[in-house]
């Protein structure tokens, strides 16, 4: 099956909380595979750019402002249909509305703090990725427990 990417954002919640393992655990656990990780704190200018979609709404300042209140680490990771499947294991978008088993729906009681990003469609996910790395940061190893994951089909 053909490989996909994602941009994964383990929010400045997240990581005040002191949760980050415990949420990158969520993904690793599930067999996907990150090709690209780093801590960083994210400027205004690229909090603009990865949430242009949202400009203009009324929780958009509110959005851009809690983005760039304190570190984040940023990752990508790599699977076939690995945005369906990382978008299920984070949950709907409020952490007060999502199902139990899922990030949000394990961590978060708030609407806009909620823990975790995930690109939402391939297109948006070449942007996403884009903006945060350089191609340089991507290393596309290889994993040898694929075969175990992935199986043959
Ligand atoms: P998602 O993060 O599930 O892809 P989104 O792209 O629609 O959701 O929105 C981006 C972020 O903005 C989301 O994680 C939380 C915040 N947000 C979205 N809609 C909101 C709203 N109506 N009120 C407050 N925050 C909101
Ligand atoms: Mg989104």
């Amino acid at each position: 099956m053909e490989l996909q990417r994602t941009l994964i954002l383990v929010k400045p919640d997240a990581v005040q909380r002191q949760i980050i393992g415990r949420i990158i655990s969520r993904f690793e656990e599930k067999g996907l595979k990150i090709i690209a990780a780093k801590f960083m704190q994210i400027s205004p200018e690229l909090a603009a750019k990865h949430y242009a979609a949202h400009q203009g709404k009324y929780f958009y300042q509110g959005l851009v402002d809690f983005m760039t209140s304190g570190p984040v680490v940023a990752m990508v990771l790599q699977a076939p249909r690995v945005i369906e499947m990382t978008r299920k294991i984070m949950g709907a978008t409020f952490g007060c509305d999502a199902e139990g088993g899922t990030i949000r729906g394990d961590y978060s009681a708030s609407r806009g703090l909620n823990i975790v990003h995930g690109s939402d469609s391939p297109e948006a996910a070449e942007i996403e990725i884009n903006n945060f790395f350089d191609p340089s940061e991507i290393l596309d190893y290889d994993l040898t427990i694929n075969q175990w994951i992935e199986g043959k089909d």
